[in-house]
């Protein structure tokens, strides 16, 4: 059993990464919206609504984007065909990267609670984590934890369950 499959098998990722190509803006919150477009229109030199990448290139000679803007500027040249990305591509792969990013953060928390490694969370090992951080009533506090994230009752918290819950609380307007 992969107890740490990659990423995009999950479907609470996936279900969210088609969420954010239909509709980006609601996985970005007002500053990073407000960067992207800033970058976006500091790179159409031309106005017309499409950054290619001779814009691009030549806007790096002279302005130095955010790194989250560059990426996802050359992103949306890499993944889009045609000679240049709009404005609704770049939203779409900066909401992409940001789902990606924060999915792989929540990976790694559920890797260091997940103490013996199966790919589940087990109640002792979620009781050892909550004492280790301090939680005064670990029983109500383990009764808590399991009844909001344990969405199939088996008494255990999988990769799938603690992705889903830690994706829909993490974004400004989630599914
Ligand atoms: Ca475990
Ligand atoms: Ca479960």
């Amino acid at each position: 059993m992969a107890a740490h499959a990659p990423l995009p098998s999950s479907p609470a990722l996936r279900e969210h990464l088609e969420a954010a190509r239909a509709d980006p803006r609601r996985y970005l919150d007002e500053d990073e919206l407000d960067d992207t477009v800033e970058a976006f229109e500091d790179s159409d030199a031309n106005g017309d609504g499409v950054v290619t990448r001779e814009e691009l290139a030549e806007v790096m000679d002279s302005v130095s984007l955010p790194d989250d803007e560059l990426a996802a500027l050359e992103r949306g040249l890499a993944q889009t065909p045609g000679p240049g990305v709009s404005l609704d591509e770049v939203l779409v792969m900066r909401a992409l990267a940001k789902l990606e990013t924060g999915a792989e953060i929540i990976r790694r928390s559920f890797a260091a609670v997940d103490t013996n490694d199966n790919g589940f969370i087990e109640v002792d090992e979620l009781a050892a984590f909550m004492k280790a951080s301090g939680a005064g009533d670990v029983e109500a506090e383990l009764e808590r934890m399991l009844a909001t994230l344990d969405l199939n009752d088996d008494g255990q918290i999988s990769l799938e369950e603690f992705l889903r819950y830690h994706l829909q609380t993490r974004f400004p307007e989630p599914l």
